[in-house]
């Protein structure tokens, strides 16, 4: 299994506790002003002004705004309790504005009423989610509080450093439920992360309904399978396209990875003819990886490859189709190259770009986009995007310190700081900014059950990774001051999240 990739010696020998960059508590949480945003905006401007949302507040916006002056006016609603009617005129306002681009959008805060200004629908959003962090903590609350409904003065104008910015589940070793995945989206949308990358198949089960392969979730997704047999389920194609709405009205876009030719025992168990030897291997509910492999010289295996993307291709609006390709190991190489060759053209056949893990770079990928995982491994060359994912900075499911409850630590341990502290510009000599297509925080479950699991290794280190993405500066004590100032908020949204000792204020303001 991957833990032996550290010797016990080499754990044990690990600082507990990390030092973070900087010691001691750092600024006390401040009242909220437009600075404490997360992300952190390209430019913000404080004023000393504010504007306060009283029970006759209306919110305007013009036709094509309505849909998300809806979203935020049922939003605040729970907690004010006010009716905030969405019509033509109002002092909150929506509206789109040409000379903004993609996903950038202007926030202006006046006494008497706040603009909001985008190009896109999706930069609508985005404005939607600044506005939401500058409200009082109360707003999280799903009952009516008693609180002044301030929002801090001033000008934020925004755009991304990056355009993919990226989550991962893993539903393959343990199941998680459509009800967990998106509360899930709800939370990461939070922070403007706009893809959404699934993990759907693996050695221990198969998630996702294919209709012409039925035995791949009758047998692979039914209860026992997964992780010690506790990771049952599967999500039927009206539960993947309803997820798949779900997160475009939060502008995050769904990506499924069927993962080949190895991590696929889940397959072979339902349908032996996909081995080279024709024999059933057994279930496997441990966490071992790179014993299993397609039979890169039986045509059944590339019928098998066709059906599943066309189906997965079919039931996928966005553009993307991940199929995965890592951790080989019992894959002859000759075999994965002429694995890769047939089935690369596929995706592109069924009009989707190809996204695989960073060994399909050595198969002559042409222009898929290379996500890079491994940072102990070479990266070929290649003509395509990257995105930047090593394990030792962006993977959730590290522990955070080794007495910390849940995940695995193969890669080392990762506090806050080490999550935060890199540059997907300039992590790999070879890959120039202008080829880092974005960053994705995966989050693999061998350790995983239920949500909270979830919450606790995500929070806070998915905002790191979030913030990496977006913003075009870094500053770590900035960082851990908004951080800490966001406890209140999670602890409102009943979300789980880990009290860093790098960020006390997390854990004291949460308190409050
Ligand atoms: C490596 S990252 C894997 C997964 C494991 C993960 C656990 C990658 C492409 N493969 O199979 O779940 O480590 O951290």
């Amino acid at each position: 299994m991957r833990l032996t990739r550290l010797s016990v010696a080499a754990v044990l020998a690990l600082p507990l506790a990390v030092t973070p960059a900087s010691a001691g508590p750092g600024p006390r949480p401040q009242p909220i002003t437009v600075a404490g945003v997360l992300p952190a905006p390209a430019r913000v401007s404080p004023s000393p002004e504010r504007f306060i949302l009283t029970p006759a507040t209306t919110i305007a916006a013009e036709p094509a705004a309505v849909p998300m002056a809806e979203q935020l006016a049922a939003a605040l609603r729970p907690a004010t309790g006010f009716r905030l009617p969405v019509s033509e005129g109002g002092a909150i306002s929506l509206r789109f504005d040409n000379a903004i681009t993609g996903e950038g959008y202007r926030l202006t805060v006046h006494p008497d009423r706040v603009e909001l200004r985008a190009g896109t629908p999706h930069g609508l959003f985005n404005g939607v989610q600044t506005l939401r962090q500058l409200l009082p903590t109360a707003i999280e609350s799903d009952t009516v509080q008693q609180a002044e409904w301030t929002i801090p003065g001033g000008e934020i104008e925004d755009t991304p450093r990056f355009a993919y910015r990226s989550a991962m589940l893993d539903l393959a070793r343990h199941f998680h439920t459509p009800d967990e995945v998106k509360r899930y989206i709800d939370q990461i949308s939070r922070f403007k992360i706009n893809y959404l990358h699934l993990h759907l198949t693996d050695d221990q089960g198969w998630r996702i309904q294919i209709d012409s392969w039925p035995r791949l979730t009758a047998v692979s997704g039914a209860p026992g399978t997964g992780v010690r047999g506790l990771g049952g389920g599967f999500l039927t194609k009206s539960d993947y396209r309803d997820l798949v709405a779900y997160a475009a009205e939060r502008y995050v876009t769904i990506v499924p990875e069927v993962d080949m030719p190895g991590h696929v025992n889940a397959a072979q168990v339902a349908y032996p003819e996909l081995t080279c030897d024709g024999v059933a291997p057994k279930p496997r509910i441990d966490i071992r990886v790179g014993y299993s492999s397609l039979c890169a010289g039986k045509e059944v295996t590339y019928r098998f490859a066709e059906d599943v993307i066309r189906e997965l291709a079919v039931m996928t609006p966005g553009p993307y189709l991940h199929i995965g390709g890592d951790e080989a190991h019992s894959t002859p190489h000759a075999d994965y190259l002429r694995f890769q060759e047939r089935v690369l053209p596929l995706v592109q056949k069924y009009g989707k770009i190809t996204i695989g893990w960073q060994e399909i770079a050595a198969a002559n990928p042409g222009n898929a986009i290379i996500q890079y995982w491994n940072h102990e491994a070479e990266m070929p060359e290649t003509a395509g995007k990257v995105i930047m994912s090593p394990a030792n900075r962006a993977y959730l499911d590290m522990q955070y310190d080794l007495l910390t409850p849940g995940g695995l630590h193969w890669a080392g341990t990762t506090e806050v700081d080490d999550a935060y502290s890199w540059d997907p510009g300039d992590l790999l000599p070879a890959v120039p900014e202008g080829r880092v297509l974005g960053v994705e925080a995966p989050l693999w479950s061998e350790t995983l059950r239920d949500l909270d699991d979830i919450e606790f290794l995500a929070f806070p280190r998915l905002v790191a990774i979030a913030e990496i993405g977006w913003s075009a500066r870094s500053d770590w004590d900035s960082f851990r001051t908004r951080l800490g100032a966001h406890g209140p908020r999670w602890t409102r949204q009943k979300v789980r999240f880990y009290s860093s000792p790098q960020i006390p204020w997390l854990r004291e303001s949460a308190a409050r």
